[in-house]
């Protein structure tokens, strides 16, 4: 029955659910980044960490991610990061630092997450003297983006928009 009658179409709204929101991908720097575009612009360029932060934010939103991009010079706020990254992140960008070199408590931290992580640095480390060719970040890396400035940190979030697709 009901011949002609249009049926009305039904709305199924639903909430936000969790796949339908940007996935959210930790950019974190460690120590000294602050000083970026600052001194050493031979080895690190002229771009300073805000000219980094705001190009990766642009390629982010390309990407339809979004990102919270952090610096501190303390080990233990970037292994709390890390820590906060389990439950607010689906990947994580790292520029340690000299931490790169020195922390296994970063590596835990890593580790413990069990979240993709890409390592970038500014400069190319296999270039540079002998003690920068050692990484503990990379023991949990996916992969490692050095010696390309701030554009790794582009190139890091085009590869982890795979990698959290
Ligand atoms: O090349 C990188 O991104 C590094 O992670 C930078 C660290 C260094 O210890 C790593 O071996 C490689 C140092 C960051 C210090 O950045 C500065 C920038 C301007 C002026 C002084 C320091």
């Amino acid at each position: 029955m009901g011949g002609s009658a249009r049926e009305t179409p039904v709305l199924l709204q639903s909430s936000p659910q969790p796949s339908d929101m940007p996935k959210q991908v930790f950019v974190l720097n460690g120590p000294n980044l602050n000083l970026l575009g600052t001194r050493e612009p031979e080895i690190y360029g002229r771009d300073t960490l805000d000219d980094v932060r705001k190009r990766a934010e642009a390629r982010a939103a390309q990407l339809g991610l979004t990102i919270s991009f952090r610096q501190s010079n303390h080990e233990g706020e970037l292994i709390e990061w890390i820590q906060e990254a389990r439950s607010e992140a689906s990947g994580i960008i790292l520029n340690a630092g000299a931490f790169t070199h020195t922390s296994v408590g970063i590596l835990d931290a890593l580790q413990a997450s069990q979240l993709p992580v890409i390592e970038v640095h500014l400069s190319n480390i296999f270039r540079r003297e002998s003690f920068r060719h050692h990484s503990y970040v990379s023991l949990a890396a996916k992969g490692v983006i050095c010696g390309l400035g701030g554009q790794g940190y582009e190139f890091a979030l085009d590869a982890m928009a795979k990698l959290v697709a």
